[in-house]
């Protein structure tokens, strides 16, 4: 039925807002048979890499002796320092508060002694603990970033431990776009030499073969913000036409190159969209360790030139620079084999994803994705998930707003359908185009 009142319109906005089941499709947890490499709890929650950057700025604190303290002594420091001495009003230090009242406790007392022993209580299996957090935070599934390059996960996929339906895998591929030399290294520790084929199609066999492992819903990478695609193919001897010999500039390890010859072929063959998150200048500060990544703006012209040059491949595009935003969003109108994703790492703050939430709504329309978390600590899915769906819920109200004011009236389904569309539907579309 047609919606006829703007107050119960914007009701009905909030309230498929609140009840849209979300689809996370970008986080960094594990599955909990994975060893180890699945984090939760306070003590995670406190010394995640956000809240180390804003400790060690606002009180000097010297990193390399705070990373020689055990965690439950980082944990307390942070805890001290930027919830007691300073007031929790950062993005990451509001959001821990935020995780602690979803699950139904108090941080009144201010008392992490208390907090630990309530979240103690929660639950002992990890496996438990995640169905409960999937099903407050709303969530379908949650896709992970599975890195073949890194010894323990490899471990944990060779033993073939079980992973559990909530989360599914990408391919993530740094190391070979951006690192080739270490790749190489590493592909031969896993039995994959370069004699014989050569290191491109050593580089094929290799990811195949992990594709077939581990079923990824796409592969990913994320790159620098010098990051250029000029979409000049690898040199073809019988080529007569110069231009295209300037691959022969391009060192086989530049990532446009390991792109056009090992990546964007395996795209090619196996129909999986390739996720590209750019702009982030890693390691600007390295003694700040994994808080220790900055932003730089992307090219974005290199972006349209991926998708101009490969129309046969789905490109997932995310980038790290508010600044990028308008220039990717009109360039996402331009072409059907761009799929925007997120407000990334740096652009996850309320008043940017609120920005650009806007801008895409305005350009786009549904055709988007409007976030995904990044958790990295599986009880983060229960603040950066409730903040999104706030700031969803406002934008969508004012447009659907917008829209009634022209006389047109939507319905409760059409609202529905919509809100799922920028929350995981329009994703799962355009992976399966
Ligand atoms: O490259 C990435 O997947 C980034 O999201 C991470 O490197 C980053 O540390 C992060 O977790 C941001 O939220
Ligand atoms: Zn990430």
């Amino acid at each position: 039925m047609p919606i006829t009142d703007p107050h119960a319109l914007a009701a009905t906005v909030r309230k498929a807002v609140a009840d849209v089941t979300i689809t996370d499709i970008h986080t960094h947890l594990f599955p909990p048979s994975h060893g180890g490499l699945l984090l939760w709890g306070i003590d995670e929650l406190l010394t995640y890499h956000y809240l180390l950057a804003e400790l060690f700025i606002a009180t000097g604190q010297p990193p390399k002796a705070f990373y020689a303290l055990p965690k439950s002594r980082q944990a307390e420091m942070v805890w001290d320092e930027m919830f007691l001495r300073r007031s929790p009003v950062t993005e990451a230090a509001r959001g821990v508060l935020q995780v602690i009242q979803s699950l139904g406790l108090d941080a009144g007392e201010r008392d992490l002694v208390t907090l630990r022993k309530a979240f103690a209580g929660l639950t002992a299996r990890p496996e438990e603990y995640l169905e409960r957090v999937f099903t407050l935070a709303g969530l379908d599934y949650a896709v992970m970033t599975n890195d073949p390059f890194v010894p323990a996960e490899v471990d944990a996929w060779l033993a073939n431990r079980p992973v559990p339906e909530r989360l599914k895998t990408a391919l993530r591929i740094d190391t070979m776009v951006t690192n080739w030399p270490a790749a190489v290294l590493k592909m031969a520790a896993q039995g994959h030499s370069s004699s014989g084929g050569g290191t491109t199609q050593t580089a094929r066999k290799f990811l195949a073969e992990w594709v077939a492992r581990i079923k990824p819903l796409y592969l990913a990478a994320s790159l620098p913000d010098s990051f250029r695609y000029d979409g000049v193919r690898a040199t073809d001897p019988n080529d007569d036409n110069p231009s295209n010999h300037a691959a022969d500039r391009r060192h086989v390890c530049e990532p446009s190159r390991v792109l056009d010859d090992v990546i964007l072929p395996l795209a090619r063959e196996t129909g999986l969209p390739l996720a590209l998150m750019i702009g982030v200048r890693r390691q600007v500060n390295s003694e700040f360790g994994l808080a220790g990544d900055g932003v730089g703006a992307t090219h974005v012209a290199s972006v349209a030139a991926l998708a101009a040059k490969n129309p046969d491949v789905k490109f997932l595009i995310t980038t790290l620079a508010r600044g990028d935003q308008h220039e990717l969003a009109v360039t996402a109108r331009k072409f059907a084999n761009l799929h925007l994703f997120g407000c990334w790492w740096f652009c996850n703050q309320s008043s940017i994803i609120r920005e650009m939430t806007t801008l895409r709504v305005e350009l786009l329309g549904t055709a988007f994705t409007a976030n995904h978390s990044d958790a990295r600590v599986l009880d983060q899915l229960l603040y950066k998930w409730p903040t999104t769906r706030k700031i969803v819920a406002d934008v969508l109200t004012e447009k659907y707003g917008e829209l009634f004011a022209t006389g047109w009236r939507p319905t409760e389904q059409e609202i529905a359908t919509d809100i799922r569309r920028i929350l995981g539907g329009s994703f799962e579309a355009f992976v399966a185009r």
